[in-house]
């Protein structure tokens, strides 16, 4: 019971991964139309492989929001396989290019799994504004509730305006509970509530909405602190994830985001969101190598089966594929 976190559905086990890679090709098409393609037109153009040549491949990677540090962390090695192996051929290069990108993101030996088996186990669902917290939270308890697990939601964005409606069209449509207080009321009072709805409802997995508030720190600070403080203490013996969700589109901002967010809490784990819409899925790339970051979903779209999780080799050939 419960162990396939959703990576793949029931109608793609008959051709294992072939719906999964679809979709995420489908998803990453402006990144991988920013790299693969540019790196093919490049490649083509040169005879030989000279200094020149590095430098392009290094700008394809920065223009993808790869980030400087990571591009040239790959670019090194990149040169030192090519020397080692003997390599002439500019062509070859995309191979080892491929090769050197997912070596540098398995680097990080966090898991990109959701952990929370066995039961009951709470999702804390942080993130700035408008980055697509409430929308991944729908997803994940579409997505849990599919393989069987009993799941509740709990409404603890209580500061914007409109954000518990949100979340309760959300919690029906899944067909999932909800513990909800009024607007302006205290989150960690609602988390609170949250965890005792879930143990006396017996569910598996409580998934908890916070609010953004990035551009006041000491309150996010603040508040993030009492909401662990009261899962530490209401709920020891649960298994704890604390997903930041960050939006693809905004490349290297979502960078930044991560660095504050990582002071504000214990991150487990990243939800890159919006990757259908941008060229800047490269994003991913240094949230895994140079922060650490495990990502653990990527969203696709808008709709409830919009969420897939991540795995480094599937997204690295995804963006390497014609
Ligand atoms: N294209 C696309 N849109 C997305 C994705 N995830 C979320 N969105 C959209 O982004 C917008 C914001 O999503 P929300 O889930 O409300 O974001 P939030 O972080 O909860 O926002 P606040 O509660 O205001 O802080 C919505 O219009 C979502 O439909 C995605 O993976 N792809
Ligand atoms: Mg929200």
């Amino acid at each position: 019971m419960f162990k396939n976190l959703f990576g793949q559905k029931k109608e793609d086990l008959e051709s294992p991964n072939k719906g999964f890679l679809e979709k995420l090709k489908a998803g990453l098409d402006k990144t991988r139309k920013g790299i693969t393609e540019k790196v093919d037109n490049i490649l083509k153009s040169y005879v030989k492989i000279d200094d020149e040549l590095f430098d392009d491949l290094e700008e394809i990677l920065v223009t993808a929001d790869v980030g400087v540090g990571t591009t040239m962390d790959i670019i090194d090695s990149l040169r030192d396989r090519i020397q080692e192996e003997g390599l002439r051929e500019p062509e070859g290069i995309k191979d080892l290019l491929e090769d050197e990108i997912k070596r540098a993101m398995n680097q990080s030996n966090s898991s990109n799994r959701l952990e929370i088996d066995p039961s009951p186990a709470v999702i804390l669902v942080v993130g700035a504004n408008g980055v697509g917290k409430t929308t991944t939270i729908a997803k994940l308890a579409y997505n849990l509730k599919r393989e069987g697990r009993k799941v509740i939601l709990a409404a603890g964005d209580t500061f914007r305006a409109g954000a518990i409606e949100q979340l309760n069209e959300w919690s029906k449509r899944v067909g999932v509970d909800l513990v909800a207080h009024s607007e302006g009321a205290d989150p960690a009072a609602v988390i609170f509530d949250g965890i005792q709805a879930a143990k006396a409802r017996k569910c598996d997995v409580l998934i908890c909405d916070t609010a953004g508030r990035l551009h006041n720190k000491k309150n996010l600070m603040n508040e993030l602190n009492k909401i662990s403080r009261v899962i530490e203490r209401e709920y020891a013996d649960a298994q704890k994830e604390t997903l930041l969700v960050l939006d693809a589109t905004t490349g290297q901002n979502a960078i930044a985001q991560a660095k504050v967010f990582e002071e504000a809490c214990n991150v487990s784990g990243v939800v890159l969101t919006k990757l259908d819409g941008t060229a800047k899925g490269g994003v991913a790339i240094a949230l895994q190598t140079e922060l650490g970051l495990p990502i653990k979903f990527v969203g696709v779209g808008e709709k409830m089966d919009d969420l897939q999780q991540f795995d480094v080799d599937g997204f690295v050939e995804a963006i390497f594929s014609n």
